[in-house]
This record gives structure tokens, C-alpha cells and sequence, in this order.
């Protein structure tokens, strides 16, 4: 099916063009499905994406400033480091697409390594950053063609009519993809694959592993960023949902699973106690958890056999001196 690029709505997408005030609906009708969902399931969990409102977007950019949170500061200095490299890698004249762009910033550094980049396709589902992103960059790069594609990226299907003429770089900055288990990183990939085309390339950032104290200390900062961040989830169900749990009884809980090669953060209950949402009770015994997040680390081998059985060939990947964190740069 074709996309719509003057309405910058997903492809395939039906909706008309008026339709931003339905899809909030939409999006607040979401949260709350999942919300009673993820309160009903044992053992109990929420998605991460739920994470984002305009609070927790704040505490997450604070986490990404603090000491103990390596992956932010040191993915902006491998791509400082190697984005000329990368740049002759991949060839000038590409499209730039970006997956769950976020705020763009690490976007800017990768685009002023490029002698041009025709277009550049931020896809995010967050209409309001988008927009902010895209009005920040154009600032910094003059000139340069920003059509932003509101979309859940995991589901994309097809890219706007104008980005199929030249040849297509993807962007998965910030280790976003250990968010998704192993079958789901896999199904991304294959989709990206078909999304960019033959000829592509795709450079992801993505979490190492490492010392377990290492990660724990990323994930349970000491200043309690991480924890505000999490428990901020019981807010919004707070403000949003008509909830009425006590910040106070619940705690941040980070651990580190070997089997699963995962950080998982949880929110645990310090008390038996009940709690309200949208009218429902829901009963929690004392240290009874919320799992609220997965976030998957990789050897840089690991990561390769994962882009290889998703149809890329990997092409180059770094890491820092301390092996904190990889660069990788796969081909179609
Ligand atoms: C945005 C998913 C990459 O997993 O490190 C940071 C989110 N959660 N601290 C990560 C997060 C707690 C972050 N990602």
C-alpha cells in the first residue's frame, strides 16, 4: 500500500488527516487496556513504553546525564569517534531513517558527518516529539528535508513515495532494541530489512554485556533518578487513571536475569495493601511485583548471529575501551 507523506501518517494507515485528537484518545484508551491487563496477569507486568509521558521523558533525560548511566555518554562518543568512518562506509546520498527517534540529539551528530543526506525520516509514535525533534534539527542542519512518520516503528510496513528514489541508512540509536526479547528483536530486524530494501545499511547502538555491578549501578543510580523514573509509571496511572497508589509503599527494584541476559526492573509492593484503578481493586501481598521493564544486553557476536538470522550481514562493529557499549553496522 502507499504511504501518505503530506498527512506523515503511518503507511497503510486509514485514518484521515483530523485524526491526531482519535489517536490521543486512542493512545490514553491503550495505556488503560493495559494497565487492567497488566494489573490482572500473574505474575504481574506493564509495558515500557507506557514510561514516556511528559514526566517520565524528563526523568528518563536526567538518567541519561547521571554517572553510574554509561550507555548515553558512551554511544555519543563512539559515534564522535567512528561517524566519519562510518559516513565513508555507507556512501553519501542516503536517506536517513530513523526508528523511535526520540529527541534526535545523537541524530545531529551523525548527519554532520554526511557530505548529503536527501531526506531525513524520523519515526516515532510521540507526535509531540517528533515535531520539537524535527524543529531543533532543522535549525542545526539548514536546508536539510525532515519528514517526520508518526508510527509505531516495530510495525512500519512501508516507508513515504520520496524515500524509495535513493538508497536508505536506518538509525536505532540508545540500545532501544533490548527493550524487545531476542523473537521480537528478530522479527524488528527482518521488518527493517524489507522496510529500508536491498542496498541498505543500519547502524544500531547496542548495550554490551558485562559486569553485573556494573549494570546494576546503571539501573539503581544513587541519587534515585531510576527509581523516580519507574515509580513515575504508578503516578501516571495515578493522574491518568484514576488510581490512588501510594508511592510510598512501592519500591524500584532492578535485577540483573543471566538466563535472559537482561536488566529487569520491577516495582515492588512493601506492604499487602489494595489499590484502585478505574474503579477496580487490585490486591497486592507484601513484596508481590510489577515487572515494568526488560532491557537485553549482547556480545558483539551475539548481536551478529541475531542480525544475520534477520537477513543483514554485519559489516563493521566498535566498541569503546572499556567495553561498554557497541556500534554496529549491518548490510543488506
Ligand atoms: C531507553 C530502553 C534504552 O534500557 O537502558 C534506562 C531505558 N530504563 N533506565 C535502557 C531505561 C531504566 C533504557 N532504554
Amino acid at each position: 500500500m502507499e504511504s501518505d507523506i503530506s498527512l506523515h501518517l503511518p503507511s497503510g494507515s486509514a485514518a484521515p488527516s483530523g485524526s491526531l485528537r482519535a489517536k490521543e484518545a486512542l493512545g490514553s484508551d491503550d495505556f488503560a487496556q493495559a494497565v487492567l491487563a497488566g494489573l490482572t496477569r500473574r505474575p504481574r507486568s506493564i509495558p515500557c513504553r507506557f514510561f514516556y509521558d511528559a514526566r517520565g521523558s524528563e526523568l528518563f533525560e536526567e538518567i541519561t546525564k547521571l554517572e553510574e548511566y554509561y550507555p548515553t555518554r558512551v554511544e555519543t562518543a563512539l559515534l564522535e569517534a567512528h561517524r566519519a568512518e562510518i559516513a565513508t562506509l555507507v556512501g553519501a546520498g542516503r536517506i536517513l531513517v530513523e526508528f523511535g527517534s526520540g529527541s534526535s540529539r545523537k541524530t545531529s551528530l551523525l548527519l554532520g558527518a554526511f557530505d548529503e543526506v536527501p531526506a531525513y525520516i524520523p519515526i516515532d509514535i510521540a507526535a509531540e516529539s517528533l515535531k520539537e525533534a524535527a524543529e531543533w534539527l532543522s535549525g542545526q542542519h539548514d536546508g536539510l528535508t525532515i519528514l517526520p512518520l508518526i508510527a509505531d516503528f516495530t510495525t512500519t510496513r512501508a516507508l513515504p513515495l520520496v524515500a524509495r528514489s535513493k538508497r536508505r541508512l536506518g538509525f536505532f540509536s540508545g540500545s532501544t532494541i533490548g527493550n524487545l526479547s531476542h523473537a521480537e528483536a528478530k522479527a524488528f530486524l527482518a521488518n527493517a530489512a524489507r522496510l529500508l530494501g536491498a542496498g541498505s545499511a543500519f547502524l544500531l547502538g547496542v548495550d554490551l554485556k558485562k559486569p553485573v555491578s556494573i549494570l546494576i549501578a546503571a539501573y539503581n543510580d544513587g541519587r534515585g533518578i531510576t527509581a523516580a523514573f519507574n515509580l513515575n509509571l504508578l503516578g501516571r496511572i495515578n493522574r491518568e487513571l484514576g488510581g490512588n497508589f501510594d508511592l510510598a509503599r512501592f519500591a524500584h527494584d532492578a535485577v540483573y536475569n543471566e538466563t535472559h541476559g537482561r536488566i529487569e526492573l520491577y516495582l515492588k509492593s512493601l506492604a499487602e495493601q489494595t489499590v484502585r484503578v478505574l474503579g477496580r481493586a487490585f490486591s497486592f501481598a507484601a513484596g508481590e511485583r510489577i515487572h515494568t521493564e526488560n532491557s537485553h544486553k549482547y556480545t558483539v557476536a551475539e548481536f551478529q548471529t541475531l542480525a544475520r538470522a534477520s537477513g543483514w550481514t554485519p559489516a563493521k562493529a566498535w566498541t569503546d575501551p572499556d567495553q561498554l557499549f557497541s556500534l554496529h553496522l549491518l548490510r543488506l
